[in-house]
């Protein structure tokens, strides 16, 4: 892994930034040998480096600043990784808060308070997702005075009923529209084409507008569309600004004044060499120019532009370390090499398909020269990492690690299989603290319930 690799944007290197190689031939993440890691914190082990992290947040920043001529504000998609430490990092870079759910939300305002920051700071910077926001959750969101990203039409009943007694203008809430936009990325995590699950159909704006003006509740501050995740296209964003300006347009047409534009995230990451995503500072670039050019064209002045970026702000500041097992060869086929993982810790292969690159942590230099299928341990034949790993001799010991899983495997782990979820280490200037502990058989258990009348008298 050259420096060339090395000095790309953050969301443009397979390996976190300050990744080396040792001369005993290990890999080090943030100065600390993986060996030692997986020694001292066990495996499989998420490892996060937190200049990677924090560079990633300071790009979006000081481009937004750089390239848009009105106010901006980075909210981070919680989804990607939600934890205290993660949540902490990021909202000590200034960056706001996406949050999907209660639980989201939770993290944010436990992190946040823990940091020292007021309630108000908190409720200014998140901004509360979902297409199917339960009524606690609509409690929480306006009790804690944040934004909402309003969804749809029961939604929009649901707050002016919760709302009906505070004053004028509590709510704070944003419209999520679906542009009805196609992009390039797994079927899976489009969001903004017209048969989305997400967002008002365009067909129901005048009508959304019109109801939202009446409502003496409601302060509606801005619109918000998402088109999808893990994507290299730059037209789709210019596109969807286009869109998006043009609504603001008519809805201060229809009496209704917007500041607020919420771009949604989507910059993809490389997951392997082939992958080569645009950089930060070019999607900022094109993002805010295409803002401005369609302001101008509309004759309207700079909205607040927010972006929620998830993916290409940690992605890339992940890996995970694997302890290599079983192998099983298949003469004239393939070659199985096990790891202690799978499924559970990265679920992303079985459900997108998705690509992976590997090394040996600790052959960092050598040759080349096998062929192997990565196998997670799980009851499941589909339990396939990487399909076709070309690696040096690998032996049960070695340990491989798995590129680019900052994003979307914490997150979506599971304990399939009743496999504890692995630890997490924030790694930064030769120091490791233990972000996330390792579940326990205990854990394992632990909502588990036994009815009396199934235990003997
Ligand atoms: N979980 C997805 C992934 O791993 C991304 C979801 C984005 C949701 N808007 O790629």
């Amino acid at each position: 892994y050259t420096n060339e690799i090395l000095q790309k944007s953050p969301n443009n290197c397979l390996l976190p930034l300050t990744s080396k190689t040792t001369e005993d031939d290990f890999l080090e993440i943030g100065e600390c040998n993986i060996k030692d890691l997986v020694e001292k914190f066990g495996s499989p082990l998420y490892i996060l480096d937190e200049k990677t992290l924090r560079t990633s947040c300071k790009q979006y920043r000081d481009n937004f600043k750089l390239y848009y001529k009105g106010s901006s504000q980075v909210i981070y998609a919680s989804k990607a990784w939600s934890c205290l430490s993660v949540v902490g990092i990021i909202a000590t870079e200034n960056l706001g808060f996406d949050v999907v759910s209660g639980g989201e939300f939770h993290t944010v305002q436990i992190a946040m308070s823990k940091l020292g920051y007021s309630e108000i700071e908190i409720a200014n910077r998140v901004y509360f997702h979902g297409n199917n926001k339960s009524l606690d959750e609509l409690e929480l969101a306006i009790k804690a005075n944040c934004n909402i990203v309003v969804d749809n039409w029961l939604e929009l009943q649901n707050l002016v009923e919760l709302g009906s007694c505070l004053p004028e203008k509590s709510i704070r809430i944003l419209l999520r529209l679906t542009p009805g936009i196609e992009c390039h990325t797994h079927e899976y995590i489009k969001t903004g084409h017209v048969n989305s699950k997400f967002g008002f159909n365009l067909n129901d704006f005048e009508t959304v507008i019109n109801y939202v003006i009446k409502q003496k509740v409601l302060n509606c501050r801005g619109l918000h569309s998402h088109i999808g995740s893990q994507i290299f296209e730059k037209q789709p964003h210019r596109d969807l600004a286009f869109i998006l300006v043009k609504l603001l347009k008519k809805s201060q047409e229809l009496g209704l004044t917007l500041s607020e534009l919420n771009i949604g995230g989507g910059l993809g990451i490389s997951y392997t060499s082939d992958d080569n995503p645009p950089s930060i500072e070019e999607w900022v670039k094109n993002v805010s120019e295409s803002v401005m050019e369609a302001c101008l064209d509309s004759n309207l002045s700079f909205p607040k532009l927010i972006a929620e970026p998830g993916r290409s702000l940690i992605g890339s500041a992940g890996v995970t370390a694997y302890t290599v097992g079983s192998r099983k060869e298949i003469p004239g086929l393939h070659t199985y090499l096990a790891i202690d993982g799978g499924m559970s810790d990265n679920p992303r292969p079985i459900t997108y398909q998705s690509l992976y690159s590997i090394l040996i942590g600790n052959k960092m230099s050598e040759k080349i020269t096998e062929t192997f299928i990565i196998a997670g341990k799980h009851c499941e034949s589909g339990d396939i990492i990487i399909k076709d790993a070309q690696l040096p001799q690998t032996h049960t010991g070695d340990i491989l690690v798995v590129m680019g899983t900052g994003a979307y495997n914490y997150s979506m782990a599971s304990n399939y299989n009743r496999i504890p979820r692995p630890a997490a280490v924030l790694v930064n200037h030769g120091e490791a603290n233990l972000i996330v502990r390792r579940e326990t058989y205990d854990d394992l258990v632990k909502q588990d319930c036994l009815p009396q009348r199934l235990l003997p008298n």
